[in-house]
C-alpha cells in the first residue's frame, strides 16, 4: 500500500477569464462573508475522485493523455450559493451540453477503471468565494465570462497552511 494522493480531473480556464474570475471573487468576498480563491485556483471539477492509491495514479494518467482533443465554450454568467460547504460560485444559467457529455463519459471510462460516479446530478460551478456565509446580493455575474476550454486535466490537490494547493499531473494537450 502506498500513500494516497487526493485527485480530480477538471478543466481549467485560459489566463483572461482566470483572472476575470478572481476578480469576481474579490469583490463579491466582502459581501459573502468569505475570502476569495486566488487566480491559479480558478477550475471547473468534472470528477473528484478523492484519496486515490498511488498505484492507481500511472493508468489515470494514461487515461488523461489519451482522451480526445477538446474544444468547447462555457459562458459564465450566474452566481450561486452552496450553504453546506459554505461556497460561492460561478456558473451558467443555461444547461452546457458538451461540457454535461464531458462529464458523462469521463465518469464511464472512470468507472471501467474502477471508480464509482456520484450518485446527485452535476452542477457545473467554479468556486469563488469560501466560508462564504451569504449568497451574494445579486445572481449574475458583473459580467458574463467566455470561456473556452481545450484540455482536460488530472490534477492533485494538497492542502497547506494557506489552503489548497493544485498540480497538474497530466493533461490530454499534445505531448511534442
Ligand atoms: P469545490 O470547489 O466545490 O469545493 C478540489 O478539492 C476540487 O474537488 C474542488 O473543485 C472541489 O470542489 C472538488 N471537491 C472536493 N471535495 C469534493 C466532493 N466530496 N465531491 C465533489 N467535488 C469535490
Amino acid at each position: 500500500m502506498t500513500v494516497p494522493r487526493r485527485l480530480f480531473f477538471a478543466l481549467w480556464p485560459d489566463d483572461a477569464s482566470r483572472r476575470a474570475l478572481a476578480a469576481e471573487a474579490e469583490r463579491l468576498a466582502p459581501q459573502c462573508g468569505g475570502y476569495p480563491l486566488p487566480a491559479e485556483n480558478m477550475h471547473v471539477t468534472l470528477a473528484f475522485l478523492g484519496n486515490v492509491d498511488a498505484s492507481r495514479l500511472e493508468a489515470l494518467v494514461d487515461l488523461t493523455r489519451a482522451w480526445p482533443a477538446l474544444n468547447g465554450e462555457w459562458m459564465l454568467d450566474r452566481l450561486g450559493h452552496f450553504p453546506k460547504p459554505r461556497i460561492v460560485w460561478a456558473g451558467s444559467q443555461a444547461s452546457n451540453p458538451a461540457l454535461l457529455a464531458l462529464d458523462a463519459e469521463l465518469w464511464q471510462a472512470l468507472t471501467r477503471h474502477g471508480f464509482t460516479a456520484p450518485q446527485r446530478d452535476f452542477t457545473p460551478h467554479v468556486s469563488l468565494v469560501r466560508q462564504a456565509d451569504r449568497a451574494a446580493p445579486e445572481s449574475r455575474l458583473s459580467a458574463p465570462i467566455r470561456w473556452r476550454f481545450d484540455h482536460l486535466a488530472l490534477v492533485e490537490s494538497q492542502l497547506d497552511d494557506g489552503g489548497s494547493r493544485y498540480r497538474t499531473l497530466a493533461d490530454n494537450r499534445s505531448q511534442e
